[in-house]
């Protein structure tokens, strides 16, 4: 991969937006802060299991399956082949914008590769998470495991299908058969059937389902400017993460070639996003978790609710062991640092640097969940900051406890922090230089 000199994506034809840790990062307010300067923004994968938050001008604005450049005007958005769209929810997620007045007119395409959530999918999600034979995984319900288990099995619907009516019908059926048949779920099918119609033929009268390969191979020949939005994140990857504690789908950096339709030769810039400690939301391990009163503090002043299901997130230290695994498989041009500020007011902050397993410092992320379980985490403490940081526009601006966590952080990982985020609105980052 070729990784160009501009680390900060402001100048690149190609950036990737990749959560380095387990989600929940911030991914959404770099992707809306660049996205002004993208010609096309692009999600690659999962669901409406993401939820990007973006506050502007007093609104916030949570995203599910809409990319985040949808907020300009200047900005084409694709939700490409490598996702699983709930249209109904997409529908729901457009309302909203018409409620604020944003104008998507002739702005959003989907893949006609892109699979489709149907109700059939979302019930075996929430039958699987409440069977007591089965792992709970605390999945956020959203159909995302059935959806990429069916495109696997080749019983998948696809977006393109509903352009040929008849032979979808078809296919519906034959999925809800075989839910039916090996899972017992029902669910009320015309009732379904006449939504989709609806929505159909409004997808069809706006010409949203669209070859979007071509559509996107033809824009950077013209040297248009494209955004690969991730979603979810690396220790959440179906093959990287803590599986099976994982979501369905390519979060790396691979997925945006698989999930897109574009070679990997073409990303320039790959924008690890990092929250300046960890969360999780759901089940797995989770080596610097705090369970004690600094997590709970985290989790309060960080307001570490989920954007989509508003279950309350783990909270822990920062992890270096992740995030260098997560450089290992992404190839990070720079990290975006978020949530700074969240860290103010504590005497003191650590970062976990190693992993020990069996009394041995390892330099591998254990693949097994029987080890994982088993590390130590080796801690570093740092001095905390006292002053409020929220205001500060320039690196130089920041108390110098905070400027040391942020250059530890860098000599950790061996790579630049480029943007430092410092609030929840679009006006708080500090791009640094
Ligand atoms: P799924 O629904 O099959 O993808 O769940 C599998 C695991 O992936 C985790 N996961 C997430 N983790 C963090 N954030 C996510 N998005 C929402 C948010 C989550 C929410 O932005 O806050 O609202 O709860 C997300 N989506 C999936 C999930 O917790 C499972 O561990
Ligand atoms: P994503 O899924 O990675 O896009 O992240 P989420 O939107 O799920 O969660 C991140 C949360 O942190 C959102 O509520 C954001 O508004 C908020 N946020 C993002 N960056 C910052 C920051 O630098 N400081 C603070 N305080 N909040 C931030
Ligand atoms: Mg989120």
């Amino acid at each position: 991969m070729q990784i160009s000199k501009c680390i900060h994506g402001l100048k690149s034809r190609l950036t990737a937006i990749i959560g380095a840790q387990w989600g929940d990062e911030g991914k959404g307010k770099l992707v809306d802060i660049l996205a002004e300067k993208y010609d096309f923004c692009a999600r690659f994968n999962g669901g409406a299991n993401a939820g990007h938050t973006i506050v502007v001008g007093g609104v916030k604005y949570a995203f599910h399956l809409l990319p985040c450049g949808i907020l300009y005007q200047t900005c084409m958005n694709v939700i490409g082949n490598g996702v699983v769209v709930n249209i109904p929810t997409m529908f729901e997620e457009l309302a909203q914008l018409d409620k604020n007045k944003v104008d998507y007119t002739g702005r959003l395409v989907i893949s006609n590769r892109a699979h489709l959530v149907v109700d059939g999918l979302l019930e075996a999600d929430a039958k699987s998470e409440s069977d007591s034979r089965k792992k709970f995984l605390g999945t956020t319900k959203r159909g995302i495991g059935p959806t990429y288990s069916a495109k696997a099995l080749r019983q998948g619907l696809r977006v393109g299908d509903l352009l040929h009516w008849d032979t979808f019908l078809l296919k519906y059926h034959a999925l809800n058969a075989k839910l039916r048949e090996q899972e017992g779920i029902q669910i009320d099918t015309q009732k379904e059937i006449n939504t989709l119609k609806e929505y159909r033929d409004i997808l069809v009268n706006r010409n949203m389902i669209v070859d979007t390969i071509s559509l996107i191979s033809n824009a950077r020949k013209d040297g248009r400017r494209i955004l690969a939005e991730g979603a979810n994140a690396t220790m959440l990857d179906i093959d990287y993460g803590t599986y099976p504690y994982v979501t369905s789908s390519s979060t790396n950096v691979g997925g945006v070639c698989t999930g897109l339709g574009i070679p990997p030769s073409a990303i320039e810039t790959v924008i690890g996003i990092v929250k300046a400690y960890t969360t999780r939301v759901g089940e797995g391990p989770f080596p610097t978790e705090l369970t004690n009163e600094t997590g709970k503090y985290l989790q309060k002043t960080g307001h570490e609710f989920g954007a989509t299901t508003g279950r309350p997130r783990r909270c822990g230290w920062l992890d270096i062991p992740i995030l260098r695994y997560s450089i290992q498989i992404n190839g990070h041009s720079s990290i975006n640092l978020t949530k700074l500020d969240i860290l103010t007011g504590l005497e003191e902050i650590k970062i976990g640097v190693n992993y020990i397993l069996n009394g041995k410092v390892i330099d591998y992320i254990p693949a097994q969940l029987e080890d994982l379980a088993q590390v130590d985490v080796e801690y570093i403490t740092l001095k905390g900051w006292k002053q409020d940081i929220s205001d500060c526009k320039t690196f130089s601006d920041l108390p110098i406890e905070a400027q040391n966590y942020v250059k530890k952080i860098e000599e950790l990982l061996g790579i630049p922090v480029s943007w430092i985020g410092n609030g929840p609105q679009r006006e708080k980052i500090i791009l640094k230089d």
